[in-house]
């Protein structure tokens, strides 16, 4: 089993339900135990003119491999009503694999680390509810040298 952590991104179709029922659904994959999630945490969406972001982060142990969890996942957005109509677009459901146990992956299909955690304040502050501060990615950085060059501006996070 590899320890894996999922953002999870909605900006339609009430937010905060697609992503409970996402995690619902995290919690069936075979061959995986759900670990936890972080909180809820609203925010601008990066490209102006869309509706706000709800945003958490899941952590999963998995025996997966990782094209079938990448399956797993995009089946879960399809049943979730996602439409994959322009890059960025809104969307009921998001699930991202940031990290995969230690692993470098550079596939056509799927990167991982994901490209941009390091500088999306709505990754990394839901992760470091699960992860610690010296979590190593695989280029070496850790999760706390990321937080600290990345300000919580522009989060709320929700009551639990
Ligand atoms: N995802 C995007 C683009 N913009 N903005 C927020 N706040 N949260 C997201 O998850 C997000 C976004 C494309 O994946
Ligand atoms: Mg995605
Ligand atoms: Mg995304």
């Amino acid at each position: 089993m590899e320890r894996i952590y999922i953002g999870m991104g909605s900006n339609l179709a009430a937010p905060d339900q697609q992503l409970r029922n996402a995690i619902e659904a995290l919690a069936q994959l075979p061959d995986s135990a759900f670990v936890g999630v972080s909180a809820f945490y609203q925010s601008d969406s990066l490209l102006p003119g869309q509706p706000r972001y709800t945003n958490a982060v899941a952590a999963l142990d998995s025996a997966l491999a990782p094209l079938a969890l990448l399956d797993a996942l995009q089946s879960i957005e399809n049943d979730q009503g996602r439409e994959r109509l322009e890059r960025w677009g809104p969307r009921t459901l998001d699930l991202d694999i940031l990290l995969f146990g230690d692993r470098l992956i550079n596939e056509p299909r799927l990167k991982v680390p994901h490209y941009q955690m390091h500088l999306r304040a709505f990754v990394l502050y839901p992760l470091a509810e699960l992860a610690p501060a010296d979590l190593q990615l695989p280029n070496g950085t850790t999760l706390g040298d990321l937080l600290a060059a990345c300000p919580f501006v522009g989060l709320e996070r929700l009551p639990l």
